[in-house]
């Protein structure tokens, strides 16, 4: 044991009534929800990069947090994971998710990256069985260093291509071996900052190509997992090429990899791109092309991705709404990608975060559940459509111009406009939670 966290008991149920800071209030991993153990539904894992990785910087100024594993060597990643897995048993989260460069010392070639991240990986293997906690996705951090500063996929530069696909065969590789379910690509320098220098369509291309060989790649080794897009719209660069989900979805269509690829759905992201989080998530639900979730909360005033803990009981709520409808997770689940607030300098403040996240996706899916379960809403919506299943209704859409005006002549029709009941269907809504 660290001394990291010393002094924090595990965190365990205690009801929503209780004082204890150090408790779950909504959270209780064994209760049956929908049939099946919360636990199950919300499939929790913890996000090494923020957590372990970043040092709390700002575009206005640098590290504020104090961690004793922040320098460049193997001793320190190995102390990094053996606070990570700490964390990870005391939240009792029963996956984590990582980045190559949040895990292991950057080195002077990919071979040396690749050594280093051999190493760490069989450390992992070592904490995983220990512990039990599985890997819920892998990733390769093609954004931060400062050869990716013009893309990787979608670099000018060949070489920066090469060294990106390799980067990511490594990285499916150590997924792999850990028993990884999923494998996310996060492009986020896969746009451009301006068309002066910029070409598109070989940009375009390029990426394609480099998702066809990583789901070739992923059917050669017989990787059972999914393979995830996570769409941003912009930040770090200012047009991003997966934009969104259905940005995301006609390029599946473009590259043949629609039955392939599934997507990551970030609150945040889908908040920069002017959408709602369960818009996103309804989006992939109805394209067949829903995955799993980054939980966090993005701030409303800032304009910039600002990775909260989620903390918005009516917001999880209808996020969980649109999971559960999408027929809940398979491979995927709730990562937290979130970071404190950089002010936020404890080890408890850690737990903490975690704690009131857990608890707020908890609270959020049992009033999915119930709303779901109760069948009001949808009682509603299906009644609102309800023309649409007579026979005339059915009729309609295998119809063509000429019949239909024919019809509407014959019947004289002359719709009459209904009320759309939203403010009825919001105080329904409020009821649940
Ligand atoms: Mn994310």
């Amino acid at each position: 044991m660290t001394d990291f966290f010393k002094n924090i008991p595990a965190i365990k149920y205690e009801g929503p009534n209780t004082d204890n800071d150090y408790a779950f209030h909504h959270y209780n991993p064994d209760e049956i929800v929908m049939g099946k153990p919360m636990k199950d539904h919300l499939r929790f894992a913890a996000a090494y990069w923020h957590s372990f990785a970043w040092p709390g910087g700002d575009p206005f100024g640098g590290q504020t947090f104090e961690r004793p594993w922040f320098s460049d060597t193997m001793e320190a990643a190995k102390l990094k994971a053996d606070v990570a897995f700490e964390m990870f048993q005391i939240l009792n989260v029963p996956y984590f998710c990582f980045h190559d460069a949040d895990v292991r010392p950057e080195g002077n070639s990919f071979a040396e990256n690749t050594k280093n991240l051999e190493e760490i990986v069989d450390y992992f293997a070592e904490k995983m069985d220990e512990t039990g906690v599985k890997l819920l996705w892998g990733t390769a951090n093609l954004f931060s260093h400062r050869r990716f500063m013009s893309g990787a996929a979608t670099n000018p530069d060949p070489d920066v291509f090469a060294f990106s696909a390799a980067t990511i065969k490594t990285c499916m590789d150590a997924t792999m071996k850990l028993g990884g379910e999923n494998y996310v690509l996060w492009g986020g320098r896969e746009g451009y900052e301006t068309l002066l220098n910029t070409d598109m369509g070989r940009e375009r291309q390029q990426a394609g190509r480099m998702l066809q060989m990583v789901v070739d790649y992923k059917h050669k080794v017989g990787f059972k997992g999914a393979i995830l897009i996570e769409p941003k719209p912009q930040e770090p660069t200012k047009h991003q090429y997966d934009y969104d989900v259905a940005t995301v979805y006609g390029f599946l269509k473009e590259f043949g990899l629609e039955g392939e690829v599934k997507m990551n759905i970030e609150q945040g992201h889908a908040i920069l791109a002017g959408h709602s989080f369960e818009h996103e998530l309804a989006v992939a639900r109805e394209l067949g092309i829903f995955g799993s979730i980054d939980m966090n909360r993005n701030d409303y005033q800032s304009g910039w991705d600002t990775d909260q803990f989620p903390n918005n009981v009516p917001e999880t709520a209808l996020a969980y709404y649109e999971v559960l409808r999408a027929g809940g997770f398979t491979t995927g689940g709730t990562n937290f990608d979130s970071k404190l607030r950089r002010q936020s300098l404890d080890a408890e403040d850690l737990i903490l975060a975690h704690v009131g996240g857990m608890d707020t996706c908890a609270a959020g899916l049992k009033a999915a559940a119930a709303m779901l379960e109760d069948g009001k809403l949808e009682a509603a919506r299906n009644e609102r459509y309800a023309g649409w299943d007579t026979d005339a209704g059915k009729g309609l859409l295998n119809s063509d111009l000429d019949s239909i005006t024919a019809k509407v002549l014959a019947d004289k029709t002359n719709p009459e406009p209904r009320s759309g009941r939203q403010e009825r269907l919001e105080n329904l809504v409020n009821r649940y939670l």
